[in-house]
């Protein structure tokens, strides 16, 4: 059994979700679907950051309990999530028991075994990203990051010894090329880790909203030391500490050596130095992967909850659906790069490549079927055109390494280039010019539409991550079942060959039904 853990950052509940959000966990719930498609055992893991200074003061903002406030605006998370159909197996928060006792263990565990000390921290704070920062880091008394004011802190704190792992991760990074993804994030990571680190103060005496550290309850854990923690929790850290590597503990450690950890850049520091060093010191295997994605930007400003300029994903799929969103957000952009969020360009990209391109190819298609064969695809011995489906299955061939890359929006305009070479297919063989009274002319046209027909199947399949939506009406109009690894059997770099065939060999009725052959995306 191949295993993959695939996971988003949890975000902070001190306000609603906007694209961004809804775009990390979009990519993740894209690879996870891919991956369960090809045989792997999936666990997919999204959730709230909870605790911590800045949803403290948010909630006294709001004349509320900080529980009040995770409470409220977590269900925000989980039901944006459901509109656009993410598959996570568990959507963690960090106020979840198993999870707090997964916090206190590893805290108890460094400090026994001397990687974490007790001293005072003097110096720059940025409650708004929750970071500590240097003196030389700031821009005119301001977070280089979020570019806020920055604030003085001076209080005990307990420090993780960041300099003792500093050359081991080094190594490790130089030696593990696929680690931090896309490659040119590793350069920032390797410049900032040659510069040296001070050790990371883990927690903070001045507010009461996180988890006590054991022992010395003035403190609470620092809210990132706390956050990271969550990727352990998820897949079953506590078993594994209980029963080691059986009784079900050795799940864990197959999971989480399969990590795959979705981010924005914002948020690569802490992930591809902090939590790897966290992980050397509980003598725990690495991540294989963290993947820095880019920002969308509105008017070229990082679209954030604090800067206003946010948009709301819930208005886009009140008026577009799910998977126009999901659509849109992976198909713009290279893997790693920031998109600027563009409404017209949205709009044209529902039109021409949903509505147009897809939808008219799958609509006027049945309804050639319809008319010519009575909504009957022709079995194998009709023959099919080749080079369209040589062409799929090379793209099919292919998958495994982008899907490993983060390249969605390669995958997602191969995809839509295969789908308008179906719908050019079309147009040059004229179908509706054939005379199906006549022999020559019936032959042609079982062959043009038998085509047609397999690669919209194709073309379901190639969409299926990023739309499933869309998907599932598609392989419903065509009378198969959803996309599954049992009825599909893609294996790793096998492509698709045979797989649609297998399903059309014979003679097939698509679903006739008026609301089957509706329209997937209506012109707006
Ligand atoms: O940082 N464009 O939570 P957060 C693209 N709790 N992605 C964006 C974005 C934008 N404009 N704005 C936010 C935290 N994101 C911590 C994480 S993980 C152990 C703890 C996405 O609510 C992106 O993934 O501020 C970014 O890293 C994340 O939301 C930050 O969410």
């Amino acid at each position: 059994m191949r295993y993959f853990f695939v996971t988003t950052p949890i975000y902070y509940v001190n306000d609603k979700p906007h694209i961004g959000h809804a775009y990390s966990t979009i990519i993740a719930d894209s690879v996870a679907r891919f991956k369960r498609l090809s045989g792997y055992r999936v666990f997919f893991m999204t959730g709230t950051d909870e605790h911590g200074l800045k949803i403290e003061r948010e909630a006294a903002a709001r004349a509320v309990t900080p529980r009040k406030l995770a409470d409220d605006v977590h269900t925000k998370f989980k039901d944006l999530f459901k509109l656009l159909n993410i598959s996570f197996d568990r959507f963690i928060r960090t106020t979840d028991p198993d999870h707090e006792s997964t916090v206190q263990t590893a805290f108890k565990k460094l400090l026994e075994k001397g990687d974490v000390y007790l001293s005072e921290y003097e110096g720059w704070y940025c409650v708004p990203d929750e970071t500590f920062l240097t003196e030389k880091s700031l821009v005119e008394g301001n977070c280089p990051q979020c570019g806020r004011a920055a604030a003085r802190v001076k209080e005990k704190s307990y420090f993780l010894k960041l300099g003792k792992y500093e050359s081991r991760l080094l190594d490790y990074i130089e030696s593990h090329p696929g680690f931090i993804k896309p490659s040119f994030r590793k350069n920032e990571v390797v410049s900032f880790l040659k510069e040296g680190l001070n050790d990371l103060s883990i927690s903070r005496t001045s507010f009461v909203w996180g988890i006590p550290v054991p022992g010395d309850e003035n403190h609470v854990i620092y809210v990132w030391f706390d956050a990271l923690l969550n990727y352990l929790t998820g897949i079953g850290f506590g078993d594994y500490l209980k029963y080691g590597n059986k009784n079900g503990g050795e799940t864990f450690l197959r999971f989480f050596k399969t990590a795959n950890h979705v981010v924005g850049k914002d948020i690569l520091k802490f992930h591809s130095v902090y939590w790897p060093i966290m992980l050397f010191a509980l003598d725990l295997p690495l991540p294989e992967t963290i993947f820095a994605h880019g920002w969308w930007l509105m008017d070229n400003k990082k679209m954030s909850k604090s800067l206003g300029n946010v948009v709301d994903p819930l208005d886009l799929i009140s008026e577009y659906g799910a998977d126009a969103l999901r659509y849109y957000l992976l198909r713009e952009v290279p893997p790693g790069l920031d998109g600027d969020f563009n409404p017209d360009n949205f709009i044209t990209r529902y039109n021409s490549d949903l509505a147009n391109d897809l939808g008219n190819l799958v609509s006027r298609s049945a309804a050639m079927l319809a008319k010519y064969m009575g909504g009957e695809i022709p079995g194998a011995s009709a023959g099919e055109d080749n080079p369209l489906l040589s062409f799929a299955d090379d793209l099919a061939g292919g998958l495994n390494e982008r899907y490993d890359n983060y390249e969605f929006s390669k995958i997602l305009e191969d995809a839509f280039r295969f789908v308008n070479m179906v719908n050019k297919y079309i147009n040059d063989n004229a179908p509706w010019k054939l005379n199906p009274e006549e022999e020559d002319g019936l032959k042609t046209l079982k062959k043009i539409l038998r085509t047609a027909f397999v690669s919209i199947y194709y073309a379901s399949y190639f969409i299926y991550p990023f739309m499933p939506e869309t998907s599932g009406k598609i392989n419903a109009l065509l009378n198969v079942g959803p996309f599954e690894f049992e009825n599909v059997k893609i294996e790793r770099g096998g492509g698709l060959k045979g797989f649609a065939g297998g399903i059309f060999n014979r003679a097939h009725k698509i679903n006739m039904d008026e609301k089957a052959r509706g329209v997937l995306f209506p012109k707006k």
